[in-house]
């Protein structure tokens, strides 16, 4: 059984590129034990606080932002850090290489029925155009991102990265506290009719859009019609989809023209745009390919359409033709 060191050696990955992912799978172990714990833990249930997103903040929200930022603070190779769970960007290491921004725990509104969750990742290079402390370091193209990837604390904990060429799956031994290569250069399985989106938002969704998305499932030859998931956090839904193909789309609605979208561009769409393509799907906003758009605000949402390719083209298509719900 190989490493997760070993694998990304073999990926010709930089050693210091190496080490912060290793500092990253390090701290995913420990929230993998902590959300193992269940009732019988500390970790169940909501603090008082909100975070930067208007969200009720689990405790297991901040256990896992918190074990992240002091690991990548001590690491060494970060510059800078930035976290869906704090407003602002903070300095980690001067003048060092790397910059590092993490969803810690997505999808934590299922923490308390024990859903699926999980922590998503994104490293880019450092800017030495703008301070080390401005937010303005991750004000780059997805395109830019040198590494990406997510842990997923299902029935067994996996993590999925890519340093820009293939896709890895690792599983984790929870005895050695070691992730240990169980998928290598995944490829996408394209034709799978089986999307995710929550289809509560529908009548929020311009109206042709709305038709494209029932023509997916309305009663017709079996050979063409859909099946659909929902995991509620991303995670779980991507890599259901990395792992057997599908569709996943979270489009912008008119539920609060302010925040037309849901998805942060930096911490979610960015990381798990450069994992579907590099397997061999595809990923776009409303507006084109998401690896192609530039973040200029930390926190920035963005509307999601992401997996096969024909699929995505043909809501893309829909969107497109659509009213825009968003400018
Ligand atoms: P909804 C989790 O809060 C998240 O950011 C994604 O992980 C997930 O796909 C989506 O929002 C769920 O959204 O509207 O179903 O609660």
């Amino acid at each position: 059984m190989t490493l997760l060191n070993e694998v990304l050696t073999q990926d010709n990955t930089p050693q210091a590129l190496i080490d912060v992912v290793a500092c990253i799978a390090n701290c995913c172990c420990q929230i993998a034990e902590q959300v193992g714990h269940g009732a019988l833990g500390e970790t169940l249930g909501a603090t008082e606080a909100e975070n930067v997103q208007g969200e009720v903040q689990k405790k297991l929200d901040i256990i896992a932002n918190d074990l992240l930022v002091a690991a990548l603070v001590a690491q060494g190779s970060v510059r800078t850090i930035a976290s869906e769970e704090e407003e602002h960007a903070r300095v980690a290491t001067h003048g060092a290489p790397y910059i590092v921004a993490f969803d810690p725990l997505d999808g934590s509104s299922n923490i308390d029925v024990n859903g699926q969750i999980g922590t998503i990742f994104t490293v880019f290079n450092a800017r030495d155009d703008v301070p080390d402390h401005s937010e303005e370091q991750f004000f780059q193209a997805g395109s830019k991102q040198i590494c990406a990837g997510y842990v997923l604390y299902g029935p067994y904990t996996t993590l999925v990265i890519s340093t820009g060429t293939a896709v890895h799956e690792f599983t984790l031994n929870k005895m050695r506290g070691e992730f240990y290569a169980s998928k290598l250069a995944m490829v996408f399985h394209a034709g799978m009719r089986e999307f995710s989106a929550n289809m509560a938002n529908l009548f929020y969704w311009p109206k042709k859009f709305q038709n494209h998305i029932l023509g997916m499932i309305a009663p017709q030859s079996a050979s063409t019609r859909f099946t659909m998931r929902w995991q509620g956090a991303m995670v779980g839904d991507v890599h259901r989809i990395l792992t057997r193909g599908g569709l996943f789309i979270y489009p912008g609605d008119s539920r609060d023209i302010k925040q037309p979208a849901k998805l942060r561009l930096l911490y979610e769409a960015f990381p798990m745009a450069l994992l579907i393509e590099a397997a061999g799907g595809c990923a776009y906003t409303e507006q084109g390919r998401i690896l192609a758009a530039s973040l200029n605000e930390l926190h920035q949402r963005t509307p999601v359409i992401l997996g096969d390719k024909t699929f995505v083209s043909e809501c893309f298509t829909a969107l497109s033709a659509a009213e825009k719900c968003i400018a």
